[in-house]
């Protein structure tokens, strides 16, 4: 599992914080792609359906745990045994990326993050 060269879905901040830090500032809404493990025993899965899959804090309680990660179904490819999940609810708030230079979403601030922290956080090996 990784997240692809792809955008992640955003909310730009406010303008003036735009404007001092010269960057973008994102709402994350993780874009996963993801491969269907073992696909004959997991649950079919159509597009435009809610799933549950990893967890993560959300609600800034860190007494009750990570709340699990609602994804919608953006599109499943039966054929790579590939589903593609955004995130229902914005899950942190992150720079683009952290200083000011031209960059592109393969090598991104926000990406390199999701593809470690992020990972970690949410998801386990098992
Ligand atoms: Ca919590």
């Amino acid at each position: 599992m990784h997240f692809p060269a792809l955008p992640a879905i955003a909310y730009r901040g406010g303008k003036k914080t735009m404007k001092k830090l010269m960057a973008v500032a994102f709402v994350v809404s993780a874009l996963c792609l993801f491969h269907i493990v073992a696909a004959s025993a997991a649950p079919r899965v159509s597009k435009y359906d809610y799933v549950i899959f990893g967890a993560y804090e959300q609600d800034n309680n860190l007494k009750n745990g990570k709340e699990p990660i609602e994804w919608l179904v953006l599109d499943v490819d039966e054929d790579d045994d590939k589903v593609l999940l955004l995130s229902r609810y914005a899950l942190e708030n992150k720079l683009y990326h952290n200083t000011k230079e031209a960059v592109c979403w393969a090598t991104c601030d926000l990406r390199a993050w999701l593809n470690s922290e992020f990972l970690n956080a949410a998801f386990s090996s098992e």
